[in-house]
């Protein structure tokens, strides 16, 4: 008793940690010796534990405050339960972006009502750096001349049913709960941030936290990182097969990495698939019921050109019946497809610039052929449209008569369909721009990205694509698309796609007849000001997207509402303020951003006082998110127009992620 007393007045006047954690502990040791004082051992940790708040929370003032925290608990903790209960609910009901923010709630009655800490990451400090953790490293004076050692069980059994020990243990569940519930909004950087908080505050190791984090470095492709995770969350959860699942996976992917890096620096240039594709010896066999592509202008390798005629409208409608009626096209068309589609990407800029102007000659429907559709893109810009910007005056420019811009489809082929169907089939006269991310999610990618091509090669006015961050192999590898190729064509293929997806454009600069100017890109814009479209045209787009830099930040990043930078929630690219839109808008003599890449529940948002626009198209995103869909159609005055629209019926045998190898259950722990 006296020893406490003494110990606690120590500890106020030199309000050093070493003296605070050594009164708490003379105070438990004091407790377990005696049963009577236990209680008082309590409230003394608890008086210890404020006056360490003190330290870290200025708000807190004094023991009134500590004492008012452990007459507050039952209130607090009933409140945080309850939050933490509907927060459960709506993300059984895959509601996640509401269950994330009743996560919020619930951490922020713990860390700004109960402890009086300004930030999460100020109480995460408290509790992890406070008393309770450091106790158990030093032996005090009076347990060694008792011969005791520190950190029994007994005194374990104190600290869990301290208040700090309660609400850390809360915290721990909040922070990984809702790190689940970033994986499930591909918020990988939060899902690691959260995870993390929970790792550091966790007394023992918590293997939902090690698993989460795992497998959010597994969706970045970050494998080694992952491994680590899972193996920490092996050890703690001995007994789950899942577990084991993804560490298999991970050491797999990793052999793969390094086999390929292997192959990589054994030879010099890789030749390229999609120019050397040779269809001569393929026959279609008689009992293939699918459309037929009869080649008008075929090479001896049997490859055509992109508007040669050889894909014809009906072509088109007819692969969107056969593709509805799930069946395949036949290998060779879809060689010629990919062969022709990579031939026409491969000439174009990094940015494309589509004029919108109803008046000119290419609304004729009749102008089929080849070389008209070269010239639209050969054309020079009028000198009328001229002005400071260099890529403004020397790429060339294709002139359409109005544009439908479409977001992310991910594989929904049936919503896509939904689409045609809503707005037309594509045309010279009814032309879209499809913004990336046409596959992976979804188990029809392609089906998807198919038809796309299909369009395309049939007239390259009438469809036009920019790369999104899925139209890469490190995606593709983990969200479907190459487990889904595999399974309808052929590895070969995948290697095709993948070349492919590096010819695509990385964004469309679209002019009115007004000269307002709109930039379309998947994702976003840049960690820093003062970028010109020019630095987007010289980029080298004909790789893998790097982590970093203006290719990484144009295909991940995503607008954020407050002013300025913040840390990307996906952990690649950067979430860039309405300040940092106008600038980049103003500087580029833009008046709109359009992009896609965030699943919306109306389908579009617009932000920066209307100079941004998300579009996003793949309504019930997932089959879960409950979402609508939405495209924006431009005519040449420049106001978009928003049309939004539900999600089409499709066979309910086809799940999405079916044809995901590794991924499909990585999110099954609950
Ligand atoms: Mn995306």
């Amino acid at each position: 008793m006296i020893s406490l007393n003494v110990s606690a007045s120590q500890g106020s006047r030199l309000h050093s940690r070493d003296s605070v954690i050594r009164c708490q502990s003379v105070g438990r040791d004091a407790a377990t010796r005696n049963p009577l004082l236990v209680q008082l051992g309590r409230h003394s940790a608890i008086r210890l534990f404020s006056r360490r708040a003190v330290d870290f929370c200025p708000k807190m003032r004094g023991t009134e405050d500590l004492n008012r925290l452990e007459d507050r608990l039952p209130e607090i903790l009933e409140k945080v339960n309850k939050l933490k209960e509907d927060a459960n609910e709506a993300f059984k009901g895959c509601r996640f972006q509401h269950a994330a923010q009743l996560y919020t709630e619930a951490i922020r009655v713990i860390t700004t009502e109960a402890l009086s800490c300004e930030s999460e990451s100020q109480a995460v400090a408290l509790l992890s750096e406070g008393l309770y953790e450091n106790e158990h490293a030093e032996p005090t004076d009076s347990a060694t001349a008792n011969g005791q050692v520190n950190g029994s069980s007994a005194a374990k059994s104190a600290d869990e049913t301290s208040p700090a020990e309660t609400l850390r243990f809360l915290l721990v569940v909040l922070f990984a709960n809702r790190a689940f519930t970033h994986l499930k909004v591909e918020a990988h950087g939060f899902a690691i941030k959260d995870a993390g908080l929970a790792i550091k505050l966790a007394k023992k190791p918590y293997p939902k936290a090690f698993y989460r984090r795992g497998a959010a470095y597994f969706a970045l492709g970050k494998y080694k990182l992952a491994l680590a995770d899972f193996r920490k969350a092996a050890a703690a959860a001995p007994t789950d097969k899942d577990v084991r699942l993804k560490i298999r996976e991970c050491e797999r992917r990793l052999r793969e990495e390094a086999f390929s890096a292997a192959i990589d620096s054994s030879r010099d240039t890789p030749a390229s698939l999609c120019r050397n594709i040779d269809v001569s010896g393929i026959v279609v066999e008689d009992s293939y019921d699918g459309p037929r592509l009869v080649a008008t202008h075929e090479s001896n390798s049997g490859r055509i050109a992109a508007g040669d005629g050889s894909v014809t409208q009906r072509f088109c409608s007819d692969l969107l019946g056969h593709f509805r009626a799930q069946k395949r096209l036949h290998r060779k068309y879809l060689l010629q497809i990919i062969g022709a589609a990579y031939d026409l990407l491969r000439g174009y800029p990094n940015i494309v610039k589509l004029k919108l102007d109803s008046h000119d000659g290419s609304t004729d429907a009749s102008a089929t052929n080849a070389q008209q559709h070269r010239d639209s893109f050969t054309r020079p810009i009028p000198p009328a449209a001229a002005d400071s910007n260099s890529f403004v005056t020397s790429s060339p420019v294709h002139v359409v008569p109005q544009l439908t811009v479409c977001g992310d489809t991910h594989g929904q082929f049936f919503d896509l369909v939904r689409i045609f169907e809503l707005n037309g089939l594509p045309s010279a006269e009814n032309p879209y721009l499809f913004n990336g991310d046409f596959v992976d999610r979804g188990s029809w990618s392609v089906e998807v990205v198919t038809t796309l091509l299909a369009f395309m090669v049939y007239d390259p006015r009438c469809m036009h694509l920019s790369r999104g961050n899925h139209e890469s192999r490190n995606m593709n590898k983990i969200y479907g698309f190459e487990g889904e190729v595999r399974h309808k064509y052929s590895e070969h293929f995948f290697e095709l796609f993948e070349e492919l997806f590096q010819a695509l454009p990385l964004g469309y600069l679209i002019e009115g007849a007004n000269q307002k100017r709109a930039l379309v890109v998947h994702g976003g814009l840049f960690s820093r000001n003062g970028v010109k479209l020019d630095d987007l045209l010289r980029l080298d787009r004909f790789v893998e997207p790097p982590s970093t830099g203006l290719f990484a930040e144009l295909l991940w990043s995503d607008p954020q509402k407050e002013h300025g930078w913040g840390p990307s929630k996906r952990g690649v690219g950067v979430a860039f303020g309405p300040d940092v839109t106008k600038r980049f808008l103003d500087d580029n003599q833009l008046e709109l951003l359009i992009r896609s890449h965030e699943m919306k529940d109306d389908g579009y948002e617009v932000e920066a006082d209307g100079r941004l626009i998300t579009i996003f198209s793949a309504p019930n995103y997932c089959d879960q998110m409950g979402n609508r869909g939405a495209f924006i159609r431009l005519k040449p005055d420049m106001k978009p127009e928003i049309v939004p629209f539900e999600a089409a019926e499709h066979p309910a045998d086809v799940r999405p992620m079916m044809y995901a190898s590794g991924g499909g259950g990585l999110f099954g722990l609950v």
